[in-house]
């Protein structure tokens, strides 16, 4: 098997691209897989690929009187989540991928990986999927083809990305993509069935080569790892692309608020993992008349217009959702995106065949399968679903997808969002003074890994940009490249950035604001500050919302509590000057003077206001 002869299966004019076709010949010379087959990305497609993974036992289907056309898919334990260790940028030198990124060198990465792509998809079937990220034809989109031999990988990534043979058309003879390649990295021997998730428990390398625009991610078939549209190239390579280019590829949910005349801003909001960025993206506000859209969830690429404003798109076609602790309660617009037409990974099943995880419901249901297809009850002690099981669906399924979240020309942004998880010192909103100011507090934004309790604050872990997994190059310059567009335009119409936490905690730890829908508050005063309607007081850390200007009507809160959640702490931004300094020293003569001037400020404008 996959020794001599391979099957090619053709369906599309790809023939066109020389070097499209010699690459995918070179991998399929390598890999060995048993035949070749290009996808064309039409709805008939992806249902044969269902079938064929409910057929071959890997995926189950759900009871279509439940959630119509929808499969669960349980993956190997061994498999479960994006692998950060074993994710590389292999970049030319290895200050070019700077002091937050694992490196190696190209030339050996490769050579190591050739020997593990070997033949690694004797037994199977390559698929090769042409995709866009962006509306196909915008002028910020940009085009790919992922190689897999993983047919869940090719289902995902028609939800997930606009795959498809327009893609072919437009890449005309000799256009420009990124090449993906990607095996689970285990072939299939003479009559071993493909009865279950397989992947390669010894070796995983998800590695990117930006120079070159590839991206070679062997030995997982788990999300980010192995849908190499997502983090791999609309962030990792993007975010290379950008600085090239002159344009922004940022891990950013992207929202458009609209007021009750009717009057719509776009926000764009970068939080770290476990902040709720989903949530936000699909908020329902609690006060009267106010309406969220969403455009994005995850990913946006922001572009200057001829105007002089940053035009956002989001890149990606659907939604992968963390499940647990999704709900009506917590976030109804993603619940009813997924009621039919999805992929569950990682869920629990309930007996009549549907899907179940933590948090989804008040009531624990009484007998699941949990996600390693053993019998759960409430009593097992144990998850029925694992903590990074996922939902996948396209974005046109979500109630609230605004009407223009496919325009080419992407919408124009207002105001950027940065936030993190912090029990204390962080205001709930705190305005940057400028661009500059506002890179500063991207580049400074932390999260609390573990709860706080009373009296401890659990261990802060700095995140620029919520982008430390995902810049594909040294983050000091990433800071530089985010300096160097504010530049090109003016305060006027560059976004206002803000800086927010809804996880202040008072001294017993207990949460000051309530979160969920009522974030629409603070997200309401962002609109008015961007539209000059409000006063700010300035602080040493930034502006602050007068008390009287944070419309808390209706919500069970004190006027301490709303003082406290807004209050500087002086001393304890003090103490917080030297590990931010800490953070910076790490980037050495990379970090840009702005920013190095930008933690001086802060550290006068506090010491003058503690006199
Ligand atoms: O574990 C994974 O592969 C998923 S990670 C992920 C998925 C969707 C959106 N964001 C993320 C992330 O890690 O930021
Ligand atoms: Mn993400």
């Amino acid at each position: 098997m996959g020794t001599t002869t391979i099957e090619v299966e053709t369906s599309t004019n790809h023939h066109r691209h020389p070097k499209l076709e010699q690459w995918v010949a070179e991998m399929a010379q390598m890999c060995k897989p048993d035949r070749v087959y290009w996808c064309d990305g039409s709805p008939e497609e992806y249902k044969s690929l269902v079938r064929y993974l409910i057929m071959s036992g890997i995926g189950v289907p759900l009871n279509p009187e439940k959630r119509p056309n929808s499969v669960l898919v349980r993956s190997d334990p061994a498999d479960v989540a994006r692998v950060e260790d074993s994710t590389f940028i292999c970049s030319r030198t290895k200050e070019d991928a700077g002091p937050t990124n694992n490196w190696e060198d190209p030339t050996k990465m490769k050579q190591k990986l050739a020997g593990f792509f070997a033949g690694s998809m004797v037994g199977r079937t390559m698929y090769v999927i042409p995709y866009s990220l962006g509306p196909i034809g915008s002028p910020t989109a940009k085009l790919g083809v992922e190689i897999t031999d993983s047919t869940y990988v090719v289902v995902s990534m028609h939800i997930m990305s606009r795959v498809g043979t327009r893609v072919f058309e437009t890449l005309g003879k000799d256009g420009e993509f990124v090449r993906g390649l990607h095996s689970v990295g285990d072939p299939l021997g003479p009559n071993q069935a493909d009865s279950t998730w397989r992947c390669n428990s010894e070796n995983k390398y998800i590695c990117h080569f930006p120079e070159t625009r590839e991206i070679w991610s062997y030995g997982s078939g788990y999300g980010g790892n192995a849908l190499l549209a997502k983090k791999c190239h609309a962030l990792r390579i993007a975010s290379v692309q950008a600085r090239d280019e002159g344009w922004m590829a940022e891990h950013m949910l992207i929202l458009k608020l609209i007021s009750p005349s009717g009057q719509a801003k776009y926000m764009t909001g970068a939080f770290p993992s476990a902040c709720g960025k989903t949530n936000l993206s699909m908020l329902i506000p609690t006060i009267p008349g106010w309406k969220v859209e969403t455009i994005g969830d995850d990913i946006a690429w922001m572009k200057f217009g001829a105007d002089g404003r940053l035009y956002a798109i989001n890149p990606e076609y659907g939604f992968f959702g963390v499940a647990p602790g999704t709900s009506m309660k917590s976030n109804a617009n993603a619940m009813l995106s997924i009621t039919h037409d999805a992929i569950f990974t990682n869920c629990a099943m309930t007996l009549d065949g549907d899907v179940w995880w933590e948090g989804m419901t008040d009531q624990k249901p009484a007998h699941l399968v949990d996600w390693l297809r053993r019998r759960w009850t409430p009593e097992s002690g144990r998850k029925a679903a694992h903590p990074n099981a996922r939902f996948t669906a396209h974005a046109s399924q979500c109630p609230v997808i605004a009407p223009e979240w496919e325009d080419p020309k992407g919408v124009p942004i207002d105001a950027i969002l940065f936030g993190g998880r912090r029990a204390g010192i962080v205001p709930l909103v705190t305005e940057a003074f400028d661009w500059q100011h506002g890179t500063f507090l991207g580049s400074t934004v932390s999260s609390e890994t573990t709860a706080a309790s009373i009296g401890q604050v659990g261990r802060l872990r700095r995140d620029p940009m919520a982008m430390l997994p995902f810049c594909g190059y040294h983050m000091g310059d990433y800071f530089a490249h985010w300096l160097k567009i504010g530049a090109q335009s003016t305060a006027s119409k560059l976004p206002k950035v803000f800086y927010v936490n809804w996880f202040r905690q008072d001294k017993n730890g207990k949460f000051l604001w309530p979160g969920y829908g009522e974030n629409s508050r603070v997200l309401r005063w962002i609109f008015e500050r961007c539209d000059g309607k409000v006063h700010a007081k300035d602080t040493p850390i930034g502006r602050i919302p007068e008390v009287a200007n944070l419309d808390t009507t209706g919500l069970d809160i004190t006027s301490d509590q709303v003082n406290e959640l807004l209050a500087v702490d002086i001393d304890g931004w003090l103490a917080e000057v030297p590990s931010i300094k800490e953070h910076f020293a790490q980037f050495g003569t990379h970090l840009p003077e702005g920013l190095n001037t930008e933690v001086k400020a802060l550290e006068s404008r506090l010491r003058a206001a503690k006199r």
